[in-house]
């Protein structure tokens, strides 16, 4: 659903642009908890993206499917500025939970996603 949307804001900004660096924008390359991962509660949220990220324009958070958002610490960038780290500060329920990310890449372009995964008891 989000790469859908994610191809749709490439071809658009692509047919006005005619330009190689609209392909160039972050997308998400690997993701830890990945994408429908069941797994025990994770230490921290990391996203590594396909391009360099501006940390002060962007961010992720967490929520539990059924509601409730869980804190998470700083988010801090490592990885020559591609991935995007959050600590989970506490140990999380069983239970579904979404991340959603957004982001800008050095390039300045914004992307934005989500995604769940699901806490084992
Ligand atoms: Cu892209």
């Amino acid at each position: 659903m989000t790469h859908a949307k994610h191809w749709l804001t490439t071809l658009v900004a692509g047919s006005l642009l005619f330009s190689g660096q609209a392909f160039a924008h972050a997308h998400v390359s690997s993701a830890n908890p990945a994408d429908g991962a069941r797994i025990a509660s994770p230490t921290s949220i990391s996203l590594t993206f396909s391009e360099g990220l501006e940390l002060p324009f962007s961010g992720l958070g967490l929520s539990r499917v059924d509601g409730n958002p869980v804190s998470l610490g700083d988010a801090t960038l490592d990885n020559g500025g591609k991935t995007l780290n959050a600590p989970v500060s506490k140990t999380l329920e069983a239970g579904k939970y979404a991340v959603k990310w957004h982001v800008l890449s050095t390039d300045g372009h914004k992307t934005e996603g989500q995604y769940q995964f699901t806490v084992t008891p």
